[in-house]
This record gives C-alpha cells, sequence and structure tokens, in this order.
C-alpha cells in the first residue's frame, strides 16, 4: 500500500500536477458521497426530492421551448438521459474545481460545494407540490460532503502550506505518504459508501416507481351504478371557498406512513376473516369483475381542528362491503370488524354500519375517475360515510377480520383516541379568510361563504352571527345527497355593520334538526365541536 502510495502518481511526489489531480479527486469524491446520502434520503422522503432530480425538474422547466424541441429531435426519448449525464459532467467539474480552490484556499472549496448544495435543497423544496421537507436530502448531503473535502484537502495539502515548513525534505515526503495513504483509504470508503447508497437508494424507489408505472396504465372498469350527477348548484364557484369536489392533488393526507406502500395490484388480495362462517380471500382480478359503484363521500380527519382543512370530498369507485361481509357471513356476537393495511395501520369499524343497506361503505379502488393515488391507498381502501378516517379509512386495505369490540383493539384506540368516531356535525367559514381586511362591493356587502358537514345524516340550515347579533339562515347549495359537506353563502350588510373589526360565526342544523353544539371540544378523543369564528375588518 504505502509502496503503491509513493508512485500513484507518477511524477514526483508532491509535484503540483499531481496535486491538481488529487485535489479534484477530492472533490469528487466528497460530491459523490454527499449524493449518495441525499438519494437515499430522497427514496425516503420522495423520489422527486432528490436534489438532481429536483435541479433537472428545474432545467426542463426554465429551457427554452425551442432547445427543448431540439433536444427531443436530437435524442428522442433519450433526452431526459443526456439531461442527466450532462448534470453529470457539470457537477463533477464543479466538484473537482471545488476540490482545487479548497486545496489551495481553504475553506472556500468547501464553501462552494455547500453553496451548491444548499441550492439544490431549496431547488428540491420549491419544486411543485413539494414540501420543506424535500430540502433534507440535500442539506443532509452537504453536511456529509464538506466535512469530508475538508479532510481529503487536508491530506493533499502541500506541507508548506500545512504549516510544516521547517521539515527536512525527506520528513516531508514521508509524510506525504502517509496523507496519500489517509487520502486513499478515506477515499475508498467514501466512494464505497457513496455506490452503497446509491445501490440502496434504487432498491427502496423501484417497488415504489414500479407500481406507479402499474397505476398509470391501469384502465378502471365502468360502474354498474354511476354515481348521480353533482347538481350545477352545488358549488357557488366563490373564490377562496373549499370546491364541492376536492382534486386529488388537493386532498388531504394523513397517516403514519413514513414510506407510501407501494402495493402491485396482481399481488394484493383481501382476505375476509374472523368470526365468519366462510372466510375467503379476493384477488385484484376477482374485485374488478364485480359489479362496482359510484358514491360520493366526504372524508373527514378526527385530528381537524374547528375551522381546519383536514378534510375533502371525492367521488370514489368501488364495490359495497356488506356483500363482502354477507358473502363471509359473520357469525352472532361479532359487532366490529378490524381492517389492516400492508403497512400494519388498523381501524375498527361497527359492524351494523358496514351492513347497513343504506349506508354507501366502499372497498374504493378509484378516487375521481382515477385510480387512487399512491398516498389515498393505492391500489384499495375503505371509505365509510359518516365516521371519522381512523376508524373506518384504511388505505392498502388487506384484511377485514370479523370481531368484537371487546377482543380487538385498532390502532389510534390503542393510543387513547375513541373506539367510536362518527363524525361531529360541523361547518366552516373559508370566505374572508380570519384575519382578513374586506371592503364591502357596490350593494355595501360582502359574501361569507363556506362549508358544513353532517356526513350521512345531511345539512338542513346554516347560520351566521355577526358580533353579538341575531343567527341569520344562510344560502345552502345543492348537494348530491347526505353523506357529503355542503357549500353554503350570505351576502352581509358589512356596509351597514360600519368600519373596524367585526366577528363572523357559523354554525349548522342537520337533517335531523339538532343544531350544532358550542360546546369546544379539542381533537382528542373523539373530535373537535365548537362554532367556527373568524374576525375581519371592514374598510
Ligand atoms: N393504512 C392507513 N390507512 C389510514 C390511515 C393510516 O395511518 N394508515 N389514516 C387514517 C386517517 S386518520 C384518515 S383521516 C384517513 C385519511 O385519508 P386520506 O389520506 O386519503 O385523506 O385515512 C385513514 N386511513
Ligand atoms: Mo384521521
Amino acid at each position: 500500500m504505502s509502496g503503491a502510495a509513493d508512485h500513484t502518481d507518477g511524477g514526483r511526489p508532491g509535484s503540483g500536477r499531481s496535486r491538481r489531480g488529487w485535489a479534484a479527486l477530492a472533490g469528487v469524491v466528497s460530491a459523490a458521497a454527499g449524493l449518495g446520502v441525499a438519494e437515499l434520503l430522497a427514496a425516503f422522503v420522495d423520489p422527486a426530492s432528490s436534489p438532481v432530480v429536483a435541479a433537472g425538474g428545474a432545467v426542463v422547466d426554465v429551457v427554452p421551448g425551442w432547445l427543448k424541441e431540439t433536444a427531443i429531435a436530437l435524442f428522442g426519448t433519450a433526452d431526459k438521459a443526456v439531461l442527466l449525464i450532462v448534470m453529470g459532467g457539470v457537477l463533477a467539474g464543479g466538484a473537482a474545481l471545488a476540490g482545487m480552490i479548497e486545496v489551495r484556499r481553504p475553506p472556500w472549496g468547501a464553501v462552494l460545494l455547500a453553496a451548491v448544495g444548499v441550492a439544490g435543497a431549496a431547488v428540491a423544496a420549491t419544486r411543485p407540490g413539494a414540501t420543506s421537507t424535500w430540502a433534507v436530502p440535500g442539506v443532509v448531503g452537504v453536511v456529509v460532503a464538506v466535512p469530508l473535502l475538508r479532510v481529503l484537502a487536508a491530506t493533499v495539502r502541500p506541507p508548506e502550506a500545512t504549516g510544516a515548513r521547517t521539515a527536512t525534505a525527506a520528513a516531508s515526503a514521508q509524510a506525504q505518504a502517509v496523507d496519500r495513504r489517509r487520502f486513499l483509504q478515506l477515499g475508498a470508503i467514501a466512494t464505497a459508501g457513496a455506490v452503497l447508497a446509491v445501490i440502496a437508494s434504487r432498491a427502496v424507489g423501484a417497488g415504489a416507481r414500479a407500481v406507479e408505472a402499474v397505476r398509470a396504465t391501469l384502465h378502471l372498469p365502468a360502474p354498474a351504478l354511476p354515481a348521480p350527477a353533482v347538481p350545477a348548484g352545488a358549488d357557488l364557484h366563490i373564490a377562496g371557498l373549499a370546491p364541492y369536489l376536492t382534486a386529488n392533488s388537493g386532498f388531504y393526507r394523513i397517516d403514519t406512513a413514513l414510506r407510501v406502500p407501494a402495493v402491485d395490484p396482481e399481488e394484493w388480495t383481501l382476505r375476509v376473516s374472523g368470526l365468519v362462517d366462510a372466510p375467503f380471500e379476493l384477488t385484484w382480478a376477482e374485485l374488478l369483475a364485480l359489479p362496482l359503484q359510484e358514491h360520493h363521500v366526504t372524508l373527514a380527519c378526527v385530528s381537524n381542528d374547528v375551522g381546519g382543512d383536514l378534510i375533502g370530498n371525492a367521488r370514489w369507485l368501488g364495490y359495497p362491503v356488506r356483500e363482502l361481509l354477507a358473502r363471509a357471513r359473520p357469525r352472532p356476537g361479532a359487532d366490529m370488524v378490524l381492517s389492516r393495511s400492508v403497512d400494519g395501520f388498523t381501524a375498527g369499524t361497527p359492524l351494523d354500519v358496514l351492513l347497513d343497506p343504506d349506508r354507501a361503505c366502499l372497498l374504493a379502488i378509484g378516487m375521481n375517475g382515477e385510480p387512487l393515488p399512491a398516498v389515498h391507498g393505492f391500489p384499495a381502501r375503505l371509505v365509510v360515510p359518516g365516521l371519522y378516517g381512523y376508524v373506518s379509512a384504511t388505505k392498502w386495505v388487506t384484511e377485514l377480520t370479523v370481531t368484537r369490540f371487546a377482543d380487538d383493539v385498532a390502532y389510534w384506540t390503542q393510543r387513547g383516541w375513541s373506539a367510536r368516531g362518527p363524525i361531529k356535525l360541523e361547518s366552516r367559514i373559508d370566505v374572508p379568510r380570519a384575519g382578513a381586511g374586506v371592503t364591502p362591493s357596490g350593494d355595501g356587502t360582502v359574501v361569507i361563504a363556506g362549508v358544513a358537514w353532517a356526513q350521512h345524516t345531511g345539512i338542513s340550515a346554516v347560520e351566521v352571527q355577526v358580533d353579538d347579533g341575531p343567527w341569520v339562515a344562510v344560502t345552502l347549495a345543492d348537494t348530491v345527497g347526505p353523506d357529503t359537506w355542503r357549500q353554503w353563502r350570505y351576502a352581509w350588510d358589512a356596509a351597514g355593520a360600519g368600519a373596524g373589526e367585526h366577528t363572523l360565526r357559523v354554525r349548522a342544523t342537520d337533517a335531523d334538526a339538532v343544531v350544532q353544539t358550542a360546546d369546544v371540544a379539542p381533537p382528542a378523543p373523539d373530535g373537535a365541536s365548537g362554532w367556527h369564528t373568524v374576525s375581519v375588518s371592514v374598510r
């Protein structure tokens, strides 16, 4: 090893030219280690949070159209590979430069490397659909690459530069050999680490990519029983008001999955068992062959605060859970179905709710006309009108076990949340936003609008109260039925109320004539309650 080290550069030990080569190598190895770690983390955070993927996406976004078309004309579908190769070249060149700078003018090479890494993290965190956690892979990559570059560069730096001015030529040559050995050891470990990290990241991400490809080409069967058409008057189309139907991309997501489970439908089965006479297993092909139905249902999370947005409304395509349970023939005494996801999450749903012939509880495979998005449970999940998600809406569901509340305790109930989770009657003001300044229009009014929900019961009235005035009934929008939320609006005489601060409150009444309670409760253990109240200032 020492012999090899003495002769590796083929020039005089410590010659300027060979030193530049080692310095460049230090930069490239450090950057590679940082990128490897970033790739591995990105596989967990989100494939698109990789600084390389994000930067590539940003380049594609800013490249002028003519250049994009030229690239496609030249390289066809290999255009992305060419882009990645070019980016790799630029990165390697920049990293080599950082290495050379670091050897000659520390710490400026490290600063350059850190700056590029942080820029990559910033690009990742600002990509469409990104969250701030998308910066993590890039930042951690910097945290790995920069110290590594500092250490490697120190081994390459000429003795003069490291303060060994008084050393004899022989001693200095020996120190050089020791340093070179250190460089080779560290560099080899870093390179091996980078390669392993990239291989691991591929392995982690491969399943998700394969399943996404299956999902993209999947063709959902037409429903045997389509959902009733949404009446034109269901959506008031008011800016700032939640649309009647929530787009999949804007639908709230709540789950315990650090990594979104990647479930191949061809390997998916649903096992229906427990306290039943005829347990069975349903395959994906069998499910698709069943007569499916479509139904609009508003899903809500128990963690939603009063006024919160952990609620969304979608058109679900699926097969009634009731039919699956009937086929398994539950035994007397059973009162709960424990649904289980591939990742171990469980929900406990009352058996009578799932068997109710008037309630569209679905084993859903479609959401707003597409296969379930991966984050919403692809390939199959439960949707139960009227119950919070934590006791009903199991995503990536693979097991339904008929059991008893006395015998089985579901995931969130083990953690102190209520075993039963009927959705509470609630309403929300969407416009104006809390704290907004509002200017009355020509007729002196300001539009107040929002949503109200009492899934499976339905909303019969919504009232608004301004300051300590009387409760006033507002106009309700249409709805497809009791299982979804309902928009409402009210033209408030804000000019009459006068300039300055005003408090707006909302409360709903359900179809059973129950008025929404004023009692304030936090989300735990069974859902928040109280009247949503916002302050606005009239100009
Ligand atoms: N597998 C699994 N399914 C789950 C959860 C989970 O953590 N894991 N969370 C539940 C909760 S608390 C809610 S509110 C809904 C949210 O569904 P969404 O993310 O599609 O909006 O999913 C439910 N299904
Ligand atoms: Mo939830």
